[in-house]
Protein backbone atom coordinates (compact mmCIF):
# COMPACT_ATOMS: atom_id res chain seq x y z
CA UNK A 1 0.00 0.00 0.00
CA UNK A 2 1.54 3.38 -1.11
CA UNK A 3 -0.04 6.60 -0.41
CA UNK A 4 0.68 9.58 -2.29
CA UNK A 5 1.02 13.28 -1.06
CA UNK A 6 -1.30 16.14 -2.03
CA UNK A 7 0.47 17.45 -5.22
CA UNK A 8 0.91 14.00 -6.29
CA UNK A 9 -2.38 13.51 -6.13
CA UNK A 10 -3.56 17.07 -7.79
CA UNK A 11 -0.61 16.48 -10.56
CA UNK A 12 -1.34 20.51 -11.33
CA UNK A 13 -4.84 19.81 -11.69
CA UNK A 14 -8.14 21.50 -10.58
CA UNK A 15 -7.57 25.13 -11.41
CA UNK A 16 -9.84 27.22 -12.37
CA UNK A 17 -8.56 27.36 -15.74
CA UNK A 18 -7.84 23.51 -15.77
CA UNK A 19 -10.76 22.17 -13.19
CA UNK A 20 -11.43 18.87 -12.56
CA UNK A 21 -14.36 17.28 -13.49
CA UNK A 22 -15.04 15.45 -10.34
CA UNK A 23 -14.26 16.43 -7.03
CA UNK A 24 -15.36 13.67 -4.61
CA UNK A 25 -15.45 14.34 -0.92
CA UNK A 26 -15.20 11.32 1.38
CA UNK A 27 -12.86 8.19 0.64
CA UNK A 28 -15.35 5.79 2.46
CA UNK A 29 -17.27 2.97 0.53
CA UNK A 30 -19.51 5.41 -1.95
CA UNK A 31 -16.50 7.83 -2.52
CA UNK A 32 -14.24 4.45 -3.59
CA UNK A 33 -16.43 3.28 -5.96
CA UNK A 34 -17.28 7.08 -7.14
CA UNK A 35 -13.45 7.55 -8.20
CA UNK A 36 -13.19 4.35 -9.46
CA UNK A 37 -16.34 5.07 -11.90
CA UNK A 38 -15.70 8.37 -12.72
CA UNK A 39 -12.48 7.45 -14.14
CA UNK A 40 -13.89 4.31 -15.81
CA UNK A 41 -16.40 7.06 -17.70
CA UNK A 42 -13.01 9.18 -18.31
CA UNK A 43 -13.68 11.84 -16.28
CA UNK A 44 -11.07 13.56 -14.43
CA UNK A 45 -11.67 12.71 -10.23
CA UNK A 46 -10.00 12.91 -7.26
CA UNK A 47 -11.08 12.69 -3.75
CA UNK A 48 -10.26 14.53 -0.87
CA UNK A 49 -10.60 12.93 2.69
CA UNK A 50 -9.95 13.63 5.83
CA UNK A 51 -8.35 11.07 7.48
CA UNK A 52 -5.23 9.83 7.13
CA UNK A 53 -6.39 6.32 5.04
CA UNK A 54 -9.68 4.92 3.29
CA UNK A 55 -12.66 3.05 4.65
CA UNK A 56 -14.96 6.27 6.20
CA UNK A 57 -16.36 3.89 8.54
CA UNK A 58 -14.15 1.15 9.15
CA UNK A 59 -11.33 3.69 9.05
CA UNK A 60 -12.97 5.83 12.03
CA UNK A 61 -14.52 3.00 14.11
CA UNK A 62 -12.26 0.69 16.26
CA UNK A 63 -13.83 0.42 19.49
CA UNK A 64 -13.94 -3.52 20.85
CA UNK A 65 -16.67 -5.54 19.08
CA UNK A 66 -17.14 -3.72 15.93
CA UNK A 67 -17.99 -5.23 13.23
CA UNK A 68 -21.18 -5.18 10.40
CA UNK A 69 -24.18 -6.65 10.94
CA UNK A 70 -25.35 -7.05 7.62
CA UNK A 71 -23.76 -10.73 5.70
CA UNK A 72 -20.37 -10.00 4.68
CA UNK A 73 -21.00 -11.61 1.50
CA UNK A 74 -23.54 -9.02 0.97
CA UNK A 75 -22.23 -6.25 2.40
CA UNK A 76 -19.60 -5.62 -0.31
CA UNK A 77 -19.30 -4.03 -4.18
CA UNK A 78 -21.32 -5.91 -6.50
CA UNK A 79 -19.61 -3.23 -9.55
CA UNK A 80 -16.60 -6.03 -9.88
CA UNK A 81 -17.51 -10.20 -10.39
CA UNK A 82 -13.77 -10.57 -10.48
CA UNK A 83 -14.02 -8.70 -6.82
CA UNK A 84 -16.59 -10.67 -5.28
CA UNK A 85 -14.75 -13.92 -6.53
CA UNK A 86 -11.54 -13.28 -4.97
CA UNK A 87 -12.08 -11.54 -1.23
CA UNK A 88 -12.05 -14.41 0.71
CA UNK A 89 -14.38 -13.22 3.95
CA UNK A 90 -13.76 -15.34 6.80
CA UNK A 91 -16.42 -14.50 8.96
CA UNK A 92 -20.55 -14.54 8.11
CA UNK A 93 -20.20 -10.98 9.44
CA UNK A 94 -17.31 -9.23 9.00
CA UNK A 95 -15.24 -7.49 12.00
CA UNK A 96 -14.14 -3.91 11.91
CA UNK A 97 -10.26 -4.89 10.60
CA UNK A 98 -11.44 -7.28 8.31
CA UNK A 99 -13.66 -4.90 6.54
CA UNK A 100 -10.99 -2.13 6.56
CA UNK A 101 -8.58 -4.71 4.59
CA UNK A 102 -11.08 -5.06 2.01
CA UNK A 103 -11.23 -1.65 1.51
CA UNK A 104 -8.18 -0.77 1.16
CA UNK A 105 -7.60 -4.04 -0.73
CA UNK A 106 -10.40 -2.24 -3.42
CA UNK A 107 -8.43 0.78 -3.32
CA UNK A 108 -5.02 -1.03 -4.24
CA UNK A 109 -6.86 -3.67 -6.67
CA UNK A 110 -8.36 -0.58 -8.48
CA UNK A 111 -5.67 1.52 -8.64
CA UNK A 112 -7.45 4.45 -6.65
CA UNK A 113 -4.54 5.92 -4.34
CA UNK A 114 -2.97 7.57 -6.58
CA UNK A 115 -6.28 10.00 -6.82
CA UNK A 116 -7.03 10.11 -3.16
CA UNK A 117 -5.58 13.15 -0.98
CA UNK A 118 -5.65 12.01 2.33
CA UNK A 119 -5.44 13.92 6.16
CA UNK A 120 -7.38 16.92 3.43
CA UNK A 121 -10.35 18.09 5.29
CA UNK A 122 -12.82 20.12 3.40
CA UNK A 123 -13.61 23.20 4.92
CA UNK A 124 -15.77 24.58 2.39
CA UNK A 125 -17.22 23.90 -0.85
CA UNK A 126 -18.51 27.56 -2.57
CA UNK A 127 -20.40 27.39 -6.01
CA UNK A 128 -18.43 30.29 -8.14
CA UNK A 129 -21.60 31.51 -10.15
CA UNK A 130 -19.38 33.25 -12.90
CA UNK A 131 -17.37 30.34 -13.64
CA UNK A 132 -19.96 27.63 -13.19
CA UNK A 133 -17.24 25.51 -10.60
CA UNK A 134 -16.82 24.22 -7.29
CA UNK A 135 -14.61 25.70 -5.28
CA UNK A 136 -12.98 23.38 -2.90
CA UNK A 137 -11.00 24.21 0.08
CA UNK A 138 -9.23 22.32 2.68
CA UNK A 139 -8.37 23.09 6.27
CA UNK A 140 -4.42 22.79 4.57
CA UNK A 141 -5.58 25.70 2.71
CA UNK A 142 -5.39 24.19 -0.46
CA UNK A 143 -7.73 25.04 -3.32
CA UNK A 144 -8.98 23.33 -5.76
CA UNK A 145 -12.01 23.81 -8.83
CA UNK A 146 -13.87 21.36 -10.09
CA UNK A 147 -16.91 20.89 -12.30
CA UNK A 148 -18.81 18.57 -10.18
CA UNK A 149 -18.97 17.69 -6.93
CA UNK A 150 -20.00 14.27 -5.33
CA UNK A 151 -20.18 14.59 -1.52
CA UNK A 152 -19.76 10.68 -0.24
CA UNK A 153 -19.53 12.11 3.07
CA UNK A 154 -21.10 9.06 4.85
CA UNK A 155 -24.48 8.89 6.34
CA UNK A 156 -23.05 7.79 9.70
CA UNK A 157 -20.10 10.02 10.17
CA UNK A 158 -20.74 13.20 12.39
CA UNK A 159 -20.41 11.61 15.93
CA UNK A 160 -22.79 12.91 18.23
CA UNK A 161 -20.72 14.20 21.68
CA UNK A 162 -23.86 15.38 24.15
CA UNK A 163 -21.88 18.25 26.36
CA UNK A 164 -22.49 17.33 29.84
CA UNK A 165 -22.16 20.02 32.27
CA UNK A 166 -17.99 19.23 33.78
CA UNK A 167 -17.17 17.07 31.18
CA UNK A 168 -13.54 18.83 31.12
CA UNK A 169 -13.27 18.19 34.65
CA UNK A 170 -13.32 14.74 34.60
CA UNK A 171 -9.63 13.09 35.49
CA UNK A 172 -10.05 9.31 33.94
CA UNK A 173 -10.30 9.02 30.23
CA UNK A 174 -13.29 9.95 28.00
CA UNK A 175 -13.51 8.25 24.78
CA UNK A 176 -16.33 8.27 21.83
CA UNK A 177 -16.64 5.19 19.90
CA UNK A 178 -15.93 6.78 16.62
CA UNK A 179 -13.07 8.43 17.02
CA UNK A 180 -11.34 4.87 18.77
CA UNK A 181 -8.22 5.52 19.47
CA UNK A 182 -5.56 2.84 16.65
CA UNK A 183 -3.64 1.69 19.48
CA UNK A 184 -6.95 0.15 21.22
CA UNK A 185 -7.50 0.72 25.10
CA UNK A 186 -6.48 -1.47 28.21
CA UNK A 187 -9.24 -1.63 30.68
CA UNK A 188 -8.09 -4.07 32.53
CA UNK A 189 -8.91 -2.82 36.42
CA UNK A 190 -10.79 -0.31 35.55
CA UNK A 191 -13.90 0.71 36.30
CA UNK A 192 -15.68 2.24 32.81
CA UNK A 193 -18.91 3.89 31.96
CA UNK A 194 -20.47 3.49 29.36
CA UNK A 195 -23.46 6.33 28.10
CA UNK A 196 -25.54 4.59 24.70
CA UNK A 197 -27.02 1.45 24.45
CA UNK A 198 -27.56 1.72 20.37
CA UNK A 199 -26.03 -0.62 18.04
CA UNK A 200 -22.75 0.86 18.98
CA UNK A 201 -22.93 -0.34 23.15
CA UNK A 202 -24.74 -3.17 22.14
CA UNK A 203 -21.56 -4.49 20.48
CA UNK A 204 -19.10 -3.02 22.92
CA UNK A 205 -20.71 -3.57 26.38
CA UNK A 206 -20.13 -7.83 26.32
CA UNK A 207 -16.55 -7.10 25.52
CA UNK A 208 -15.51 -3.90 27.63
CA UNK A 209 -17.44 -6.14 30.60
CA UNK A 210 -14.99 -8.60 29.98
CA UNK A 211 -12.32 -6.72 30.88
CA UNK A 212 -12.92 -3.89 32.78
CA UNK A 213 -12.84 -4.34 36.63
CA UNK A 214 -16.47 -3.25 36.38
CA UNK A 215 -18.80 -1.26 33.78
CA UNK A 216 -22.24 1.04 34.41
CA UNK A 217 -24.01 1.02 31.98
CA UNK A 218 -25.75 4.87 31.46
CA UNK A 219 -29.37 3.51 29.40
CA UNK A 220 -31.36 6.31 28.33
CA UNK A 221 -33.36 4.08 25.93
CA UNK A 222 -33.79 0.36 25.94
CA UNK A 223 -33.18 -1.25 22.50
CA UNK A 224 -34.78 -4.02 20.95
CA UNK A 225 -31.46 -6.83 20.71
CA UNK A 226 -31.56 -10.11 18.37
CA UNK A 227 -28.78 -12.59 19.05
CA UNK A 228 -26.42 -12.03 15.90
CA UNK A 229 -25.26 -15.44 15.31
CA UNK A 230 -21.94 -14.37 13.67
CA UNK A 231 -19.85 -17.87 12.81
CA UNK A 232 -16.39 -18.49 10.79
CA UNK A 233 -17.80 -17.97 7.41
CA UNK A 234 -18.73 -21.62 5.99
CA UNK A 235 -17.03 -22.35 2.80
CA UNK A 236 -19.49 -24.20 0.72
CA UNK A 237 -22.15 -21.00 1.81
CA UNK A 238 -19.24 -18.63 0.56
CA UNK A 239 -18.92 -20.68 -2.90
CA UNK A 240 -22.69 -20.91 -3.21
CA UNK A 241 -23.19 -17.49 -2.77
CA UNK A 242 -20.49 -16.54 -5.67
CA UNK A 243 -21.85 -18.77 -7.83
CA UNK A 244 -25.00 -17.13 -7.50
CA UNK A 245 -24.01 -13.70 -7.30
CA UNK A 246 -25.95 -12.26 -10.18
CA UNK A 247 -28.95 -13.59 -8.89
CA UNK A 248 -28.80 -12.55 -5.57
CA UNK A 249 -28.01 -8.82 -6.30
CA UNK A 250 -30.92 -8.53 -8.65
CA UNK A 251 -33.13 -9.69 -5.34
CA UNK A 252 -31.42 -7.64 -3.57
CA UNK A 253 -31.98 -4.32 -5.07
CA UNK A 254 -35.20 -5.54 -6.81
CA UNK A 255 -37.47 -6.74 -3.59
CA UNK A 256 -38.17 -4.14 -1.40
CA UNK A 257 -38.41 -3.39 1.83
CA UNK A 258 -35.01 -2.96 1.99
CA UNK A 259 -31.92 -5.27 0.29
CA UNK A 260 -29.92 -5.78 3.45
CA UNK A 261 -32.09 -8.29 4.91
CA UNK A 262 -32.51 -10.55 1.92
CA UNK A 263 -29.41 -12.34 2.44
CA UNK A 264 -29.78 -14.17 5.40
CA UNK A 265 -27.47 -17.76 5.18
CA UNK A 266 -29.96 -18.64 2.71
CA UNK A 267 -32.42 -16.20 -0.11
CA UNK A 268 -35.12 -16.15 2.61
CA UNK A 269 -38.79 -14.96 0.47
CA UNK A 270 -39.74 -11.72 0.95
CA UNK A 271 -43.47 -12.20 3.12
CA UNK A 272 -45.57 -10.08 1.72
CA UNK A 273 -49.05 -10.98 3.73
CA UNK A 274 -49.96 -9.05 6.91
CA UNK A 275 -48.97 -10.08 10.37
CA UNK A 276 -52.84 -10.78 11.23
CA UNK A 277 -53.80 -12.83 8.20
CA UNK A 278 -52.24 -15.70 9.63
CA UNK A 279 -52.87 -17.86 13.11
CA UNK A 280 -50.70 -16.96 15.99
CA UNK A 281 -48.95 -20.26 15.69
CA UNK A 282 -47.84 -19.88 12.10
CA UNK A 283 -46.72 -16.21 12.72
CA UNK A 284 -45.03 -17.14 15.85
CA UNK A 285 -43.13 -20.00 14.37
CA UNK A 286 -42.10 -17.58 11.24
CA UNK A 287 -40.74 -14.94 14.40
CA UNK A 288 -39.34 -18.13 15.88
CA UNK A 289 -37.46 -19.25 12.86
CA UNK A 290 -35.96 -15.72 11.78
CA UNK A 291 -34.82 -15.14 15.77
CA UNK A 292 -32.69 -18.56 15.26
CA UNK A 293 -31.21 -17.30 11.94
CA UNK A 294 -30.24 -14.16 13.52
CA UNK A 295 -29.26 -10.79 12.75
CA UNK A 296 -32.02 -8.19 10.73
CA UNK A 297 -33.62 -11.27 9.34
CA UNK A 298 -36.36 -9.85 11.75
CA UNK A 299 -37.39 -6.92 9.31
CA UNK A 300 -37.86 -9.59 6.76
CA UNK A 301 -41.28 -10.57 7.55
CA UNK A 302 -44.48 -9.20 7.23
CA UNK A 303 -44.44 -5.46 5.92
CA UNK A 304 -47.03 -4.39 7.58
CA UNK A 305 -44.93 -4.95 11.21
CA UNK A 306 -43.50 -1.44 10.37
CA UNK A 307 -46.64 0.13 9.31
CA UNK A 308 -49.68 -1.26 11.67
CA UNK A 309 -49.64 -0.76 15.61
CA UNK A 310 -51.53 -4.41 15.36
CA UNK A 311 -49.41 -6.10 13.41
CA UNK A 312 -46.21 -4.69 14.99
CA UNK A 313 -47.57 -5.61 18.51
CA UNK A 314 -47.32 -8.89 17.68
CA UNK A 315 -43.46 -8.43 16.83
CA UNK A 316 -42.92 -6.32 19.81
CA UNK A 317 -44.00 -8.50 21.98
CA UNK A 318 -42.18 -11.40 20.88
CA UNK A 319 -39.25 -9.92 20.75
CA UNK A 320 -39.81 -8.32 24.88
CA UNK A 321 -40.13 -11.98 25.65
CA UNK A 322 -36.94 -12.92 24.44
CA UNK A 323 -35.42 -10.52 26.01
CA UNK A 324 -36.61 -11.36 29.54
CA UNK A 325 -35.69 -14.61 29.00
CA UNK A 326 -32.22 -13.59 28.74
CA UNK A 327 -31.59 -12.01 31.76
CA UNK A 328 -31.59 -13.64 35.56
CA UNK A 329 -32.80 -10.36 37.52
CA UNK A 330 -36.36 -9.87 36.77
CA UNK A 331 -35.98 -6.08 38.00
CA UNK A 332 -32.93 -5.60 35.56
CA UNK A 333 -34.48 -7.24 32.48
CA UNK A 334 -37.83 -4.88 33.34
CA UNK A 335 -35.58 -2.34 32.37
CA UNK A 336 -33.71 -3.60 29.48
CA UNK A 337 -37.32 -4.49 27.82
CA UNK A 338 -37.86 -1.58 25.65
CA UNK A 339 -41.76 -0.56 26.25
CA UNK A 340 -43.27 2.51 24.63
CA UNK A 341 -42.10 2.42 21.16
CA UNK A 342 -42.92 -0.22 18.04
CA UNK A 343 -39.98 -2.73 18.14
CA UNK A 344 -38.33 -2.46 14.78
CA UNK A 345 -38.35 1.96 14.35
CA UNK A 346 -35.50 2.27 16.34
CA UNK A 347 -33.08 -0.02 14.18
CA UNK A 348 -33.08 -3.16 15.68
CA UNK A 349 -29.62 -4.19 17.42
CA UNK A 350 -27.35 -7.02 16.68
CA UNK A 351 -25.40 -8.56 19.29
CA UNK A 352 -23.46 -11.49 21.21
CA UNK A 353 -23.83 -11.89 24.83
CA UNK A 354 -25.75 -8.58 25.28
CA UNK A 355 -28.33 -9.34 27.56
CA UNK A 356 -26.29 -12.09 29.30
CA UNK A 357 -23.53 -9.41 30.39
CA UNK A 358 -26.00 -7.89 32.78
CA UNK A 359 -26.05 -11.43 34.63
CA UNK A 360 -22.61 -10.67 35.57
CA UNK A 361 -21.38 -9.31 39.10
CA UNK A 362 -19.44 -6.80 37.90
CA UNK A 363 -22.00 -4.99 35.47
CA UNK A 364 -24.66 -2.10 36.63
CA UNK A 365 -27.47 -0.99 34.75
CA UNK A 366 -28.18 2.69 35.49
CA UNK A 367 -31.47 4.09 33.79
CA UNK A 368 -31.46 7.21 32.77
CA UNK A 369 -34.98 7.53 31.39
CA UNK A 370 -36.24 9.40 34.00
CA UNK A 371 -33.54 11.35 35.74
CA UNK A 372 -30.86 12.43 32.81
CA UNK A 373 -27.18 12.56 33.74
CA UNK A 374 -26.84 15.70 35.90
CA UNK A 375 -22.85 16.14 35.01
CA UNK A 376 -19.81 15.22 35.14
CA UNK A 377 -17.61 14.88 38.36
CA UNK A 378 -13.77 14.99 38.65
CA UNK A 379 -14.31 11.57 39.70
CA UNK A 380 -17.69 10.24 37.24
CA UNK A 381 -21.10 10.52 36.50
CA UNK A 382 -23.86 12.03 38.44
CA UNK A 383 -27.49 11.12 38.03
CA UNK A 384 -29.91 12.07 40.65
CA UNK A 385 -27.70 13.40 43.40
CA UNK A 386 -25.61 9.90 43.02
CA UNK A 387 -21.91 9.74 41.86
CA UNK A 388 -20.69 6.70 39.82
CA UNK A 389 -17.15 6.60 40.45
CA UNK A 390 -15.62 5.46 36.86
CA UNK A 391 -11.38 5.74 35.85
CA UNK A 392 -12.70 6.15 32.06
CA UNK A 393 -16.14 6.69 30.26
CA UNK A 394 -17.18 5.91 26.46
CA UNK A 395 -19.57 7.92 25.07
CA UNK A 396 -21.40 5.61 22.56
CA UNK A 397 -24.30 8.37 21.57
CA UNK A 398 -24.26 7.62 17.73
CA UNK A 399 -24.44 9.96 14.82
CA UNK A 400 -25.73 13.01 13.33
CA UNK A 401 -27.12 11.08 10.86
CA UNK A 402 -27.78 12.07 6.90
CA UNK A 403 -27.42 15.29 6.99
CA UNK A 404 -25.09 16.06 9.90
CA UNK A 405 -22.06 15.59 8.20
CA UNK A 406 -23.13 17.90 5.06
CA UNK A 407 -23.41 20.37 7.78
CA UNK A 408 -20.35 20.00 9.57
CA UNK A 409 -18.23 22.44 6.78
CA UNK A 410 -19.53 25.66 4.85
CA UNK A 411 -21.20 24.52 1.65
CA UNK A 412 -22.44 27.70 -0.49
CA UNK A 413 -24.59 27.34 -3.65
CA UNK A 414 -25.60 29.94 -5.51
CA UNK A 415 -26.12 33.49 -4.10
CA UNK A 416 -23.90 32.14 -1.86
CA UNK A 417 -26.97 30.12 0.37
CA UNK A 418 -25.69 28.05 2.84
CA UNK A 419 -26.82 24.51 2.97
CA UNK A 420 -27.21 24.98 6.62
CA UNK A 421 -29.03 28.07 5.93
CA UNK A 422 -31.27 26.09 3.06
CA UNK A 423 -31.79 23.10 5.50
CA UNK A 424 -32.42 25.47 8.41
CA UNK A 425 -36.02 23.76 8.71
CA UNK A 426 -34.49 20.00 8.05
CA UNK A 427 -32.41 18.65 5.09
CA UNK A 428 -34.31 18.57 1.91
CA UNK A 429 -33.37 17.51 -1.60
CA UNK A 430 -34.46 16.30 -4.99
CA UNK A 431 -34.59 12.12 -5.15
CA UNK A 432 -31.50 12.54 -2.14
CA UNK A 433 -29.17 13.40 -5.16
CA UNK A 434 -29.41 17.19 -4.99
CA UNK A 435 -30.34 20.24 -3.74
CA UNK A 436 -31.76 23.10 -5.24
CA UNK A 437 -29.76 26.16 -5.51
CA UNK A 438 -26.82 24.05 -5.16
CA UNK A 439 -26.02 23.29 -8.99
CA UNK A 440 -23.80 20.32 -10.12
CA UNK A 441 -23.10 19.36 -6.21
CA UNK A 442 -24.41 15.22 -5.89
CA UNK A 443 -25.09 13.47 -2.86
CA UNK A 444 -24.13 10.18 -2.46
CA UNK A 445 -26.58 7.94 0.32
CA UNK A 446 -27.91 11.44 1.49
CA UNK A 447 -31.02 13.12 2.98
CA UNK A 448 -33.72 11.76 1.16
CA UNK A 449 -32.32 8.97 0.09
CA UNK A 450 -33.22 5.64 1.07
CA UNK A 451 -30.09 4.79 2.63
CA UNK A 452 -31.17 4.08 6.24
CA UNK A 453 -32.92 0.79 5.07
CA UNK A 454 -30.81 -0.25 2.17
CA UNK A 455 -27.67 -2.03 2.14
CA UNK A 456 -25.77 1.36 1.85
CA UNK A 457 -22.42 -0.15 -0.36
CA UNK A 458 -25.66 -1.03 -3.42
CA UNK A 459 -27.60 2.10 -3.00
CA UNK A 460 -24.06 4.24 -3.30
CA UNK A 461 -23.29 2.16 -6.11
CA UNK A 462 -26.71 2.89 -8.16
CA UNK A 463 -26.31 6.28 -6.94
CA UNK A 464 -23.14 7.01 -8.14
CA UNK A 465 -23.80 5.34 -11.73
CA UNK A 466 -27.00 7.81 -11.72
CA UNK A 467 -24.76 10.39 -11.24
CA UNK A 468 -22.09 9.12 -14.24
CA UNK A 469 -24.98 9.00 -16.34
CA UNK A 470 -26.64 12.52 -15.73
CA UNK A 471 -22.73 13.86 -16.43
CA UNK A 472 -22.51 11.96 -19.51
CA UNK A 473 -25.74 13.41 -20.37
CA UNK A 474 -24.71 16.84 -19.52
CA UNK A 475 -21.84 16.79 -21.48
CA UNK A 476 -23.44 15.13 -24.78
CA UNK A 477 -26.48 17.69 -24.70
CA UNK A 478 -23.37 20.67 -23.96
CA UNK A 479 -25.42 21.86 -20.66
CA UNK A 480 -23.47 23.08 -18.31
CA UNK A 481 -25.03 22.63 -14.88
CA UNK A 482 -28.36 20.72 -13.37
CA UNK A 483 -30.12 21.73 -10.34
CA UNK A 484 -33.82 20.70 -9.15
CA UNK A 485 -36.08 23.16 -9.44
CA UNK A 486 -37.39 24.15 -5.64
CA UNK A 487 -40.82 22.54 -6.83
CA UNK A 488 -39.37 18.87 -7.17
CA UNK A 489 -37.66 19.41 -3.61
CA UNK A 490 -41.01 20.25 -2.32
CA UNK A 491 -42.80 17.13 -4.19
CA UNK A 492 -39.93 15.14 -3.00
CA UNK A 493 -40.28 16.02 0.39
CA UNK A 494 -43.75 15.79 0.39
CA UNK A 495 -43.11 12.35 -0.90
CA UNK A 496 -40.61 11.24 1.96
CA UNK A 497 -43.20 12.87 4.71
CA UNK A 498 -46.27 10.89 3.26
CA UNK A 499 -43.96 7.11 3.36
CA UNK A 500 -42.73 8.37 6.42
CA UNK A 501 -45.82 8.97 8.57
CA UNK A 502 -47.56 5.84 6.45
CA UNK A 503 -45.12 4.08 9.25
CA UNK A 504 -44.48 3.39 12.70
CA UNK A 505 -40.84 4.81 12.27
CA UNK A 506 -41.42 8.45 13.64
CA UNK A 507 -43.45 6.72 16.75
CA UNK A 508 -39.16 6.35 18.04
CA UNK A 509 -36.48 9.22 19.22
CA UNK A 510 -34.24 7.05 16.11
CA UNK A 511 -31.02 8.28 13.84
CA UNK A 512 -33.82 7.29 11.33
CA UNK A 513 -35.81 10.47 11.93
CA UNK A 514 -33.85 12.75 12.89
CA UNK A 515 -35.32 12.55 16.44
CA UNK A 516 -32.02 11.75 18.36
CA UNK A 517 -30.25 15.11 17.99
CA UNK A 518 -32.10 18.04 19.75
CA UNK A 519 -34.24 20.14 17.55
CA UNK A 520 -33.84 18.10 14.17
CA UNK A 521 -36.71 15.52 14.18
CA UNK A 522 -39.01 13.48 13.73
CA UNK A 523 -38.87 14.42 9.96
CA UNK A 524 -38.81 12.52 6.55
CA UNK A 525 -35.10 12.53 6.81
CA UNK A 526 -35.08 9.84 4.04
CA UNK A 527 -37.23 7.92 1.70
CA UNK A 528 -39.14 5.40 3.39
CA UNK A 529 -41.26 4.61 0.25
CA UNK A 530 -39.24 1.69 -0.50
CA UNK A 531 -36.02 1.11 -2.99
CA UNK A 532 -38.31 -0.05 -6.60
CA UNK A 533 -40.48 3.20 -5.67
CA UNK A 534 -37.14 5.13 -5.32
CA UNK A 535 -35.02 3.68 -8.41
CA UNK A 536 -38.42 4.39 -10.37
CA UNK A 537 -38.69 7.37 -9.52
CA UNK A 538 -34.98 8.24 -10.86
CA UNK A 539 -35.03 6.58 -13.76
CA UNK A 540 -38.49 8.68 -14.83
CA UNK A 541 -36.73 11.64 -14.46
CA UNK A 542 -33.54 10.49 -16.34
CA UNK A 543 -35.51 9.39 -19.13
CA UNK A 544 -37.30 12.44 -19.28
CA UNK A 545 -34.13 14.86 -20.15
CA UNK A 546 -34.03 14.82 -16.15
CA UNK A 547 -37.44 16.33 -15.31
CA UNK A 548 -37.96 18.28 -12.22
CA UNK A 549 -34.33 19.69 -12.74
CA UNK A 550 -33.04 22.84 -14.53
CA UNK A 551 -30.36 21.93 -17.09
CA UNK A 552 -28.27 25.16 -17.47
CA UNK A 553 -28.04 27.16 -20.53
CA UNK A 554 -26.23 25.36 -23.53
CA UNK A 555 -22.25 26.40 -24.29
CA UNK A 556 -21.41 27.87 -27.24
CA UNK A 557 -19.61 25.18 -28.89
CA UNK A 558 -22.90 22.82 -28.28
CA UNK A 559 -24.87 25.91 -30.18
CA UNK A 560 -23.03 25.64 -33.01
CA UNK A 561 -23.64 21.90 -33.31
O1 LIG B 1 -26.02 5.19 17.77
P1 LIG B 1 -27.55 5.20 18.26
P2 LIG B 1 -25.10 3.94 17.47
N1 LIG B 1 -27.69 11.01 27.25
O2 LIG B 1 -28.07 6.55 17.91
C1 LIG B 1 -27.78 7.40 23.65
C2 LIG B 1 -25.05 1.81 12.68
N2 LIG B 1 -24.16 0.88 13.33
O3 LIG B 1 -23.73 4.46 17.19
O4 LIG B 1 -31.92 6.02 22.40
C3 LIG B 1 -27.83 9.69 27.34
O5 LIG B 1 -28.28 4.02 17.78
C4 LIG B 1 -29.03 7.08 22.88
O6 LIG B 1 -30.15 7.11 23.74
P3 LIG B 1 -31.63 7.32 23.11
C5 LIG B 1 -26.47 1.31 12.84
O7 LIG B 1 -27.21 1.65 11.70
C6 LIG B 1 -24.04 -0.30 12.76
O8 LIG B 1 -25.24 2.92 18.51
O9 LIG B 1 -31.49 8.46 22.12
N3 LIG B 1 -27.83 8.85 26.31
C7 LIG B 1 -28.68 5.69 22.36
O10 LIG B 1 -28.87 4.72 23.32
C8 LIG B 1 -26.93 2.06 14.03
O11 LIG B 1 -28.32 2.15 14.16
C9 LIG B 1 -23.28 -1.22 13.34
O12 LIG B 1 -32.49 7.60 24.24
C10 LIG B 1 -27.67 9.39 25.10
C11 LIG B 1 -27.19 5.83 22.05
O13 LIG B 1 -26.71 6.92 22.82
C12 LIG B 1 -26.24 3.37 13.84
O14 LIG B 1 -24.96 3.05 13.33
C13 LIG B 1 -22.62 -0.99 14.51
C14 LIG B 1 -27.49 10.76 24.91
C15 LIG B 1 -26.93 6.12 20.59
O15 LIG B 1 -27.41 5.06 19.83
C16 LIG B 1 -26.07 4.20 15.08
O16 LIG B 1 -25.70 3.35 16.16
C17 LIG B 1 -22.76 0.23 15.10
C18 LIG B 1 -27.52 11.59 26.06
N4 LIG B 1 -27.39 12.91 25.96
C19 LIG B 1 -23.54 1.15 14.48
N5 LIG B 1 -27.33 11.00 23.59
C20 LIG B 1 -23.18 -2.51 12.68
O17 LIG B 1 -23.20 -2.64 11.49
C21 LIG B 1 -27.41 9.80 22.98
N6 LIG B 1 -27.61 8.82 23.88
C22 LIG B 1 -23.09 -3.60 13.52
Amino acid sequence: MQDYSFDDVMKGRGSKDAPLDTLIVGAGMAGLYALYHMRERGLSAVVWEAGDGVGGTWHWNRYPGCRVDIESVEYCYSFSDELQQEWEWTERYAAQPELLRYFNHVADRFDLRPSIALNTRVESAIFDEASGLWKVTSENGDVAFARFCIMATGFLSAPNQPQFKGMEDFEGEQYHTAFWPREGVDFSGKRVAIIGTGSTAVQAIPLLAQQASHLTVFQRTPPFAVPLRNCEMPREYLEKVRAEYPEWRRREREESFGGWVAVNFEYADLVTKSALEVSEEERLALYEDRWKSGGLAMYNIYPDTVADPEANATITSFLQEKIRARVDDPEIAELLTPKGYPALTKRLCCDTNYYETYNRDNVTLVDISQDAIDHISKKGVVVAGKEYEVDAIVFATGFDALSGALLRFDIRGRDGVQLKDHWSDGARTALGLMASGFPNMFLLDGPGSPCPLFQPILLSEDQVRWVGDCISYLDGEGRSTIEPTSGFEDDWLDLCSTALNATLFPQANSWYVGANIEGKGPVGLAYFGGINNYWDHCRTSADNGYAGFTLGTKTASAMAK
